[in-house]
């Protein structure tokens, strides 16, 4: 059988892979969504990726069944894709986050879905397209085994045009009930894990040193985590992954990490607010706990890429330049920054239904805002979501991360990491024209309240008042507000 699997862009991103200069290309790393549909395919199929980033669709294929991989943004691009097939009689199957979270929707769009993972359902999609009957939605009746996964076919992807094609997964979904996260209502707040020495074998065979973990959270499970660290030992590689900090309880964990290979983490820390992480029960770790936990993988080498998240309920204008120093205060890495998005078929979603005023799910890629804010203008968050993105990634600022990162231990190891990730965004920002601009300028903010957490950024409650005008008509400077009250002696983290 012919088949033909799309992985859809829009917007910016598409086509972005054709530019010499600031092709996108560190951010292009896994494709394992389709890799791992091909992977289930017979060994007789003939089987083509597009990667709509890098590549034209070629309409005109001749094909026995086309398969699109969507995330919610990428969805009316998919549908569209989806349509010029169907209309010529080939076939068409979604899968992937938004069509599992939204089926109803996308069944309208297409011969059949799979929702949620291909393994186990794969071949009978192909038999049902063989025999003329595909229809409707394909799903596990419960989840599939991650034992015995056939390697993903990467020889299908074009090497040169992916930061990298090293891409692993360990584990599946996650444990944790954050309210925003399409993978927890995706995974329904479980786990599972592929038998460690598969891992291995996978990970030994790949070319070069380094590697990427895709996992949302390799170290839910602490005992498998060291197991597979301790395995990954002698290969001597490299590689990053997610998870959450709540690991920093664990300095034996950490250094077991960092003798493992583990150069650099991606932390959603969300917020510097304990409120707003309360308000979306995210419970994995604590505000007051981000500084010693960050500190204690530096001295291990480890990069930190923090998921910072603008337009919580207590998040008003003086948010973002107060984020901004906060990030430079912790020292943090790198960071990627994001506007509050209530995807749908997440409990949040429903939760802001009737604030939300955009249901064009092509602009749920993070970088609009879809919903009113409670303290601020939705072009405000808009604004200050570019404003820091474009602060932090200052080249002065780049350079001196990476200085001082030269001070940390095992410091060269994850120095050319850091390096394309900031570089990588530097250039996004150029290329995008990302401005934006501070939405609080000119006012107040140190003298903000703080949570009744110590954070090291406040909450105001609506009715603190401004600090009073002067006689020029300037608002009084408040005093200088004191270093963030983060904890300095906190080991104790809430278990992940
Ligand atoms: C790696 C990754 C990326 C990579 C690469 C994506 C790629 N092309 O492969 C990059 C960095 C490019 C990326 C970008 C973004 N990402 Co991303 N990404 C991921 C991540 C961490 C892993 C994806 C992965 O490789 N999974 C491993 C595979 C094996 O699992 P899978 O994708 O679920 O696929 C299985 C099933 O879903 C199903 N399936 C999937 N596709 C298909 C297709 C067919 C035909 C069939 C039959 C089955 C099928 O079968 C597979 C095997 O079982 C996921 C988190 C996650 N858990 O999925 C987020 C995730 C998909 N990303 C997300 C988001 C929001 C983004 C961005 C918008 C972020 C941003 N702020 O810019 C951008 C979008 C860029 C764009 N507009 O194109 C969200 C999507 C939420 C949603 N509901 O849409 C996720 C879920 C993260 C999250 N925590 O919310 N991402
Ligand atoms: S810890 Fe991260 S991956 Fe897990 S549910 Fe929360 S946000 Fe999602």
């Amino acid at each position: 059988m012919k088949i033909l699997l799309i992985a859809p862009a829009s917007g910016k991103w598409r086509h972005v892979g054709r530019s010499r200069l600031f092709s996108g290309r560190t951010f292009r790393f896994s494709m394992l969504s389709l890799l791992s549909v091909a992977a289930e395919s017979p060994e007789d199929s003939i089987i083509q990726i597009v990667d709509e980033q890098i590549e034209d669709i070629p309409w005109d294929a001749d094909v026995d069944l086309v398969g699109i991989t969507c995330m919610t943004a990428l969805a009316p691009r998919a549908y569209e894709i989806a349509q010029h097939f169907r209309q010529r009689n080939i076939p068409v199957v979604l899968g992937g986050m938004h069509p599992t979270l939204c089926p109803d929707e996308a069944i309208r769009h297409a011969d059949a879905i799979v929702a949620g993972e291909a393994e186990g359902v794969w071949q009978k999609v192909l038999a049902d397209v063989s025999r003329g009957c595909l229809r409707g939605i394909y799903r596990n009746e419960r989840p599939p085994s991650l034992a015995g996964l056939k390697e993903p076919p990467r020889h299908l992807l074009e090497n040169d045009k992916y930061g990298t094609i090293n891409a692993v997964q360990a584990t599946r979904g996650c444990p944790h009930g954050c309210d925003f996260c399409a993978v927890a209502a995706f995974s329904q707040r479980t786990q599972r894990q592929r038998p460690v020495e598969e891992v291995i074998a996978e990970v030994k065979q790949l070319p070069g040193r380094m590697f990427i973990f895709v996992d949302d959270n390799l170290t839910a499970d602490r005992e498998y985590a060291k197991r597979l660290f301790s395995a990954l030992v002698p290969l001597r590689k490299r590689w990053v992954t997610q998870s959450t900090l709540a690991i920093a309880d664990d300095p034996a964990m950490v250094r077991l990490m960092a003798d493992a290979g583990c150069i650099g983490i991606f932390v959603g820390l969300e917020t510097f607010s304990e409120n707003n992480l309360e308000s979306v029960n995210k419970t994995c770790h604590r505000v007051e706990q981000y500084r010693e936990a960050i500190r204690l993988l530096h001295r291990h080498g480890i990069g930190v890429q923090a998921g910072i998240v603008f337009g919580f309920d207590g998040d008003d204008p003086t948010v973002f330049r107060r984020t901004l120093e906060v990030l430079d205060d912790l020292a943090i890495d790198m960071i990627q920054v994001s506007i509050f998005t209530p995807l749908p078929g997440t409990p949040r979603a429903k939760l802001l239904a009737e604030r939300v005023f955009d249901r064009d799910w092509a602009n749920y890629d993070f970088h609009h805002a879809v919903f009113e804010p409670a303290k601020m203008r939705a072009s405000e968050l808009e604004a200050g979501h570019d404003w820091v993105t474009r602060q932090f990634y200052r080249p002065w600022r780049i350079v001196r991360r990476l200085i001082r990162h030269l001070g940390r231990p095992r410091a060269l190891a994850a120095l050319p990491y850091l390096a394309a990730v900031n570089s990588g965004y530097y250039g996004r920002v150029v290329r995008w024209g990302i401005r934006g601009s501070d939405p609080a300028r000119g006012r107040p903010y140190r003298d903000r309240p703080l949570d009744p957490a110590p954070t090291p950024v406040s909450v105001r409650p609506r009715n603190t008042p401004r600090a009073p005008a002067t006689s020029r008509g300037r608002r009084t400077r408040p005093p200088k507000w004191p270093r963030p009250p983060i904890a300095k002696n906190s080991e104790s983290t809430a278990s992940g």
